[in-house]
């Protein structure tokens, strides 16, 4: 299972390296150890962080912004909340620097060791979103960001001198580059190598114009003068016009300790124009070329099958498949709850073996605050399915699982009551249109609920201990993506509760939860 990393010879991977949405990487080395953060928007615990040794296995180690009071999210929806993050490690101290875009803004957080705890949040008075940080060789520490929206759409990238100890600018944040033209030039990094500053960013919007460029200048605050061969990395061009990897850009650049380039950067995989799975974190070799710029891939696009020059470690097959009996004392690191979590909405003691929720009135379609906890669906072919022990004391009261993109697009396969009797329901949302499929009547004790996905629609089934299946209707994919319902985040699987509309209902004790990618 494992592929030899001998030098000069070329070794396959598969690309994503990370599927799902998990947008606007960002990457560090310390020593052999890499590490990667992204985007979370409105899902907490914000800015999952992952583990690799090779730049393609990655093992998830926690969440930066684990508890609420770093990341307020009351208010904010699905796709608001944490956008592009940072991480650097400089002197021994790991920093995640981000936006929280519905708070205060930017700030950062930092740590000694990755898998935390990391601290509060330092709040900087930098304009814009997506900031980073860079640590110049004579001590010094800059912050960048973009100003790509409002009054200031066309300005750009931003740079300012920083005191990394307090968080204090100690220069004025001046614009230094607005790209190449393209539109919302953003997500900012700045590299220092054989004597050059670079300053790299994403330009044309995160759909599918998408792309990568950059400049470079002797001095920190510029003039930067752009690369004649931008843009280093796009999607958007004839050469990958038949590619289902699409709106590739966003990435950071990290170097291995043996001294070769790489490039993690988001793309989504589309099918049929339409994406499901959110922005994946896609990997790419990088080269310079004789006038030292970077060259990724050769031709600036990736491929779900690469090859690269040796890896920094040797890359082993992953199983994606998870199998929860929620017999321990918290969750893993793939589930997240939406906003900030009312903490006895949701247990695993309180009837040792099963998930238990609390659902209160809010529901699936409201903005803030319904008890729900998933992960992200990662696969085009995949099914999952829950056992749920629920007895609805009333009309209305309603447990299941939700394919779940935003407040006004889910599908939602639940047990609930009504007229007295136990039902199964599929229920879809999509914008004002919100219909009931198929309601069939349950028989006492629990009910397993099933969705299996593909690249064109979801089915959706109930069983009742090792009853037959039954069949409750399927939906298509495609209302779930970002085209149809805008936002920048992914499809998440998530078991949910509401009492709708009254505040207490009888709990829902969900007793298994399974995940399996086709093989
Ligand atoms: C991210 C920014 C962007 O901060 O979307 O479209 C934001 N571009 O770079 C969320 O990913």
């Amino acid at each position: 299972l494992c592929a030899a990393t001998t030098a000069g010879a070329q070794v396959a991977y598969q690309n994503p390296v990370l599927p799902g949405f998990y947008s606007d990487p960002s990457v560090c080395r310390v020593g052999k150890d890499y590490y990667m953060v992204h985007s979370s928007f409105g899902y907490f615990p914000g800015v999952p962080i992952f583990h690799s040794t090779n730049l393609v296995n990655w093992e998830q180690i926690g969440h930066v912004l684990a508890r609420p009071e770093q990341v307020p999210l009351q208010k904010a929806g699905v796709t608001l909340g944490i956008f592009a993050p940072t991480l650097r490690c400089h002197d021994g101290v790991y920093y995640m620097i981000t936006t929280n875009i519905t708070d205060k803004g930017n700030f950062y957080v930092t740590a000694t060791d990755p898998r935390g705890p990391w601290s509060d949040p330092v709040w900087i008075d930098m304009p814009g979103i997506d900031p980073s940080l860079f640590f110049d060789d004579d001590g010094k520490a800059y912050v960048t960001s973009t100003v790509n929206w409002g009054p200031n759409i066309h300005e750009g990238i931003h740079l300012a001198q920083i005191d990394i100890r307090t968080g204090k600018l100690l220069t004025a944040p001046r614009n230094v580059w607005a790209g190449t033209g393209g539109r919302y030039p953003e997500g900012p990094h700045l590299y220092k190598k054989d004597g050059w500053y670079y300053l790299m960013i994403a330009e044309g919007g995160t759909q599918f114009g998408h792309k990568e460029t950059i400049a470079r200048s002797r001095r920190i605050d510029g003039p930067y003068m752009g690369d004649p061969g931008n843009p280093i990395m796009t999607h958007a061009d004839m050469n990958a016009e038949t590619s289902v990897i699409q709106g590739l850009g966003h990435g950071d650049l990290v170097q291995t300790q043996d001294g070769a380039w790489f490039m993690l950067a988001h793309a989504f995989r589309q099918h049929d124009d339409h994406q499901i799975l959110g922005r994946e974190t896609f990997l790419a070799p990088v080269r310079w070329d004789k006038d030292a710029w970077p060259v990724v891939n050769a031709n600036g696009t990736v491929s779900e099958r690469m090859e690269a020059p040796a890896l920094p470690g040797p890359v082993v097959k992953q199983d994606a498949a998870r199998a929860e009996d929620f017999s321990g004392k918290r969750l893993g690191h793939e589930w997240n709850y939406l906003h900030n979590p009312r903490s006895d909405r949701y247990s695993l003691a309180e009837r040792p073996g099963f998930l238990r929720l609390h659902g209160t009135a809010v529901t699936l379609a409201d903005v803030d605050g319904v008890t729900f906890v998933g992960r992200r669906q990662q696969h085009f072919e995949f099914e999952a399915d829950t056992t749920l022990d629920f007895e609805p004391r009333a009309d209305g009261e309603e447990a299941g699982l939700t394919l779940f993109k935003d407040d006004k697009h889910h599908y939602a396969l639940s047990v609930t009551r009504q007229g007295g009797q136990r039902v199964a329901v599929l229920r879809i949302r999509l914008g004002l249109i919100g219909t009931v499929l198929r309601t069939v009547p349950l028989a006492d004790g629990p009910v397993t609920l099933r969705v299996g996905g593909n690249k064109d629609r979801y089915a959706f089934a109930v069983r009742q201990g090792s009853g037959a299946w039954t069949g409750l209707g399927e939906a298509d994919t495609r209302y779930l993506s970002s085209v149809t319902a805008g936002g920048f985040t992914g499809v998440y699987i998530a078991l949910y509760a509401t009492a709708n509309g009254k505040p207490e209902m009888a709990p829902a004790d969900f007793d298994a939860f399974a995940y399996r990618p086709a093989p």
